[in-house]
């Protein structure tokens, strides 16, 4: 190129940028997490979770762009800094395809295959389309999977197959429990404050990333590719890519 368009690329680039700055998106989700450039915060205290050790009776359904179970919302969290009680509503998961790379958040540029999302409202709203209009109106648990050639895992997302849609699962304190992870790795998690991670993108999330990633089979994470969206095709792929972080901090819960 000419240096002088190469200066209007240039220009043109930060143009683009001004604009997605103007527009205020500058919060949006997933992003890398780079581990060397996190900030410690003590206030990062465990989370603490209520009504999740009990029995929970759902359906696991493929809402036609993921997998998702419905919560109750007696099941909350409270503390690790979110300053309300958030209650739960939904948790659903994004892969890539065969067990390949999916996971929507990246630590120091690595994907996991897959990511699960526990979603919650403030609990004064009773919709997450309530939330979405406050800043921290929803907290998003994000929790990584990693593939191992022998699964540790609970009942929940070993049942997985493609069967396993419409049918009633009782989610008991052993699975979520299994689902989510040893209460000492629950300790160690990145905070910064998102978005949704699907249209809309509302900048409402205050998100909580754990560290330690759940162990599941290769054949596990690969059963999610057998699922279709509404138009048939295959479920692959069901995350959107890294975001500009736009200077945010990601703090974290150690030191
Ligand atoms: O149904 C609600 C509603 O706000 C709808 O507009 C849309 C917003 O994207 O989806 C939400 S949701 O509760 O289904 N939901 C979508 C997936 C919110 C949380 C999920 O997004 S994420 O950031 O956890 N991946
Ligand atoms: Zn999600």
């Amino acid at each position: 190129f000419p240096f002088r368009l190469v200066l209007s690329i240039s220009s043109n680039l930060q143009q683009s940028v001004r604009i997605a700055a103007d527009c205020g998106n500058t919060k949006q989700s997933p992003i890398n997490i780079v581990t060397k450039k996190v900030v410690f915060d003590s206030r990062l205290t465990p989370v603490q979770f209520t009504g999740y050790q009990e029995t929970i009776n759902t359906l696991i359904t493929n809402n036609g762009h993921t997998v998702q179970v419905n919560l109750p919302d007696r099941a909350a969290i409270s503390g690790a800094n979110l300053g309300a009680n958030y209650k739960a509503q939904q948790l659903h998961l994004h892969w890539g395809k065969n067990g390949g790379p999916g996971s929507e958040h990246t630590i120091d540029g690595e994907k996991y295959p897959m990511e699960l999302h526990i979603v919650h409202i403030k609990e004064n709203y009773n919709s997450v389309e309530q939330a979405i209009n406050d800043p921290s109106g929803v907290a998003v648990l994000g929790l990584f999977y990693e593939a191992i050639f022998r699964t540790k895992n609970g009942n929940f997302v070993t049942t997985c197959k493609t069967s396993f849609l419409g049918t009633n699962v009782t989610l008991s304190a052993v699975s979520l429990d299994m689902l989510i992870l040893p209460h000492n790795e629950l300790e160690r998690y990145f905070r910064y404050q998102g978005s949704l991670t699907t249209p809309g993108c509302s900048e409402a999330v205050v998100w909580t990333i754990f560290e330690k990633a759940i162990p599941l089979s290769k054949e596990q994470l690969s059963a999610f590719s057998n699922l279709t969206f509404s138009d048939g095709t295959a479920m692959v792929n069901t995350h959107r890519p890294v975001q500009l972080r736009y200077g945010r901090e990601v703090y974290y819960s150690r030191s």
